[in-house]
């Protein structure tokens, strides 16, 4: 049985993997952790702990109290954020990783944590693009997550720490909004769908982006972390993608369900140029081989799931 600290948990994807986490290992074996208090369903089923990826202390204090062997490290400044704050972002996604794997280090942990389809840059191969090609970002975030990549490898192969990680792309969910992606608008849109039947979009048409829905993106951190060491060949890059659409695809797949749904575009230039340097769509095909990846919702599926889940929350009718 695993006894996981998941730092960053209280943001778009942890809010939702410490849940689901708690349900495979059991509410005490799952340690969510942040830098400020939690409310709801993560603070009434499990452990909380402060702890800031800046501070080792704080690692190591978590992982010794609970007796931890695994860290999902999640905690990280987003790609569009980072264009605002370049140092925090280095500060943060370097320095919180380079603490994480050493307390991993010292503790005898595994470590999983996800890396981005940011890692890429626009001399990297648009279509189909591989795992392993040109990796030459222009965002800091890709900076920090290319040097992540490679940083969880050195501690594989010099220490022996089980570092895994995945190249998540645009995660969209319906319960905790993302922290400030390039890739957000394809959440956003489904709010504004329900509450005002239109959107205005920051990215323009034939902005093609990998996506993903959270349910997918929890089952991929759960197989890669539980996949057998034996089978694997890479380690902490793997592409796994979803879905690949534009603003148009998405906004016409919504129509289907909400006819009145208008969309028109105010480009944000700065984010527009962080999407032209991802990938349309991605090469998942080691992910497939290795570990058995194959995700279940696809652009339909999802705007289904995303319109059901959020007009409950939101208490809008749509149908
Ligand atoms: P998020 O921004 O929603 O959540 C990150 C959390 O980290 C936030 O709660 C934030 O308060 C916390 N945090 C920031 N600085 C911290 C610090 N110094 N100490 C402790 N916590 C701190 O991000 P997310 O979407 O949940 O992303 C989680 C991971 O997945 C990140 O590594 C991100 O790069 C990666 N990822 C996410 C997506 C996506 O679309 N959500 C896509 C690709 C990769
Ligand atoms: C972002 O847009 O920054 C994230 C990501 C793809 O890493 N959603």
């Amino acid at each position: 049985m695993k006894k996981v600290l998941v730092t960053g948990a209280l943001g778009q994807i942890g809010s939702e993997l410490v849940m689901h986490m708690r349900n495979i290992y059991g509410n005490d074996n799952i340690i969510a952790s942040g830098r400020k208090k939690p409310e709801g369903a993560i603070a009434e089923t499990g452990p909380f702990e402060m702890v800031d990826v800046r501070n080792p202390q704080e690692i190591a204090d978590a992982i010794k109290k609970h007796k931890a062997d695994s860290i999902v490290h999640l905690a990280a400044i987003l790609s569009a954020t980072g264009e605002k704050n370049p140092a925090a972002a280095w500060d943060v996604n370097m320095n919180g990783l380079y603490n994480v794997l050493e307390v991993a280090r010292e503790n005898n942990c595994a470590v999983c944590t996800p890396s981005s389809i940011a890692v890429f840059g626009p001399s990297t191969p648009k279509d189909n693009t591989p795992q392993e090609t040109i990796m030459r970002p222009t965002t800091m975030y890709g900076v920090t997550k290319v040097a992540g990549e490679l940083l969880c490898d050195y501690y594989h192969s010099k220490y022996n720490v089980d570092t895994r990680g995945v190249r998540f792309p645009g995660i969209i969910s319906n319960a905790t909004l993302p922290g400030g992606g390039t890739t957000d608008y394809a959440v956003h849109i489904y709010y504004e769908a329900l509450k005002k039947k239109k959107y205005t979009c920051f990215l323009d048409k034939g902005t093609y982006m990998d996506m993903m829905y959270m349910p997918d993106a929890l089952n991929a951190i759960v197989d890669l972390m539980e996949a057998d060491a034996s089978k694997l060949i890479d380690r902490n890059a793997f592409n796994v993608t979803a879905m690949s659409f534009d603003p148009e695809e998405i906004a016409a797949e919504i129509k289907k369900h909400i006819p009145e749904f208008q969309m028109d575009y105010d480009i944000d230039q700065d984010i527009q140029q962080i999407a032209n340097s991802w990938p349309n769509s991605l090469d998942d095909s080691a992910a497939r081989e290795q570990w058995g990846w194959s995700p279940k919702y696809d652009l339909s599926a999802m705007t289904q799931d995303m319109l059901d889940e959020l007009s409950k929350k939101l208490n809008l009718q749509y149908k």
